[in-house]
């Protein structure tokens, strides 16, 4: 890798040469940033059994240890998704300190409206008004909690759902969960923003209430300025056409965050990019096309990933590096060629103007930025020799 500025010179010869301002990448790359989930730092697994880590936060703080060393050793992950009541704590302003100490501070605020028996029937969208009152109350103290830790988002995201035919009324449920949502809304600070996510089905396996994009974009329309789309990636059907999605929601300047991960299957929540790389590389190519075109965005880019094999702070440092290394390709997508194939309707080389830039090795860039941020030209690699796992194993046990 030493030698990566012999391939940093020629790529960026090939890149100007084509009109790619490699400044400009470069600047793009250095102001990304990506947040990393508190729940992917401590032991989690399926349903069907959870497989212990040696060294696994245990707490809160031992989270924002870990986000605070992937963010040390990439530079782009100042910031970490909390989860309440997991990362309940009785002090947030000493936390927001701790946080601080170590380089990193709180993002988004994600409610838990699944874990108690209260909820078997639904938390927003519950038949009884007590439910939905007690749902709305700890959304409301998640706003608390946000505005203690200068938080700006809201990620919410319901299991709400039906598993039976008949077991409840659709309608009657949107009504009920417009109802609560708008009290919610209401409670926000100027500055606050609510981040409605979807997902198609699961744990409810006949019905969920906020199934796909265009519930929630109906629902974040209705609420008003302050309420966005979030697009989980693992949410959607098999063979959905995520980009077209993220399209849209750009374009109607609904698009208010990402969960990243990557799906097999189903909810897999596996490596950002290790299953369908393309797929990722065409929605970073939608996001960076808007951008270019001046579309008013401001998008909160999370991982959202829990791992049962790997070892989790490797795994986000993966994720990291797919995520970056994807939205550098797209950032070198030549789009003034791109739009003058696509208006010859030239559709070989429209896809393969795509292509070229995917197929890439932008590697070269990415080190350079590396170097000039100051962290590690290989994240990973400097995590092994860095001794952090075997000192947090004799910390934690
Ligand atoms: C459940 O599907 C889920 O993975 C959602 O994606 C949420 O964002 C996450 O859990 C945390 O609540
Ligand atoms: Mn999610
Ligand atoms: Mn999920």
């Amino acid at each position: 890798m030493k030698d990566y500025e012999k391939r940093y010179e020629i790529l960026r010869k090939m890149l100007e040469e084509e009109g790619i301002e490699v400044d400009e990448v470069e600047k793009k790359l250095k102001s990304f940033k990506v947040e990393t989930p508190s729940w992917g730092y401590g032991n989690s697994g399926t349903r069907f059994y959870v497989f212990k880590q040696k060294g696994a936060a245990r707490n809160v703080k031992e989270k924002l240890q870990d986000a605070a060393m992937v963010h040390k050793l990439t530079g782009i992950c100042p910031t970490v998704a909390l989860h309440i009541p997991w990362d309940m704590y009785d002090d947030w302003d000493e936390l927001l300190r701790y946080a601080e100490s170590l380089g990193v501070r709180p993002g988004a605020i994600n409610p838990n409206l699944f874990q108690d028996d209260d909820y078997k029937f639904g938390s927003l969208t519950h038949p009884d008004k007590r439910v939905r009152e007690k749902a709305i109350k700890h959304i409301l103290d998640c706003i608390e909690i946000a505005k203690k830790l200068g938080s700006r988002d809201i990620s919410l995201w319901l299991a709400d759902g039906t598993n039976h035919p008949g077991q409840d009324d659709f309608r009657l449920r949107k009504h009920r969960l417009e109802e609560s949502l708008k009290e919610v809304y209401s409670h926000l600070e100027p500055n606050m923003r609510l981040l409605i996510e979807y997902k198609f089905f699961e744990p409810a396996f006949y019905h969920t209430d906020i199934s796909d994009w265009g519930t929630a974009i109906i629902l974040s329309k209705k609420l008003g300025d302050k309420a966005y789309v979030l697009v989980d990636l693992g949410h959607h059907p098999l063979g959905t056409n995520i980009e077209q999605i993220v399209a849209i929601l750009l374009d109607e300047g609904k698009l208010g965050g990402f969960h990243f991960n990557n799906k097999k299957y189903a909810d897999d929540d596996l490596t950002t990019g290790s299953i369908n790389p393309y797929e990722l590389f065409l929605i970073f190519n939608e996001l960076v096309s808007a951008e270019q075109d001046g579309l008013k965005m401001d998008i909160a880019y999370m991982i959202d990933e829990s791992h049962n094999l790997k070892n989790k702070i490797e795994e986000m440092i993966q994720s990291v590096e797919n995520i970056f290394r994807t939205y550098a390709k797209a950032l070198i997508v030549n789009r003034k060629v791109l739009r003058k194939y696509q208006e010859e309707q030239d559709i070989v080389m429209a896809e393969n103007t795509l292509v070229k830039a995917f197929e890439t090795d932008v590697m070269p860039l990415i080190y350079k930025v590396r170097e000039e941020m100051g962290v590690p030209l290989d994240p990973l690699k400097a995590f092994r020799e860095s001794g952090y796992m075997e000192k947090v194993i004799k910390e934690r046990g």
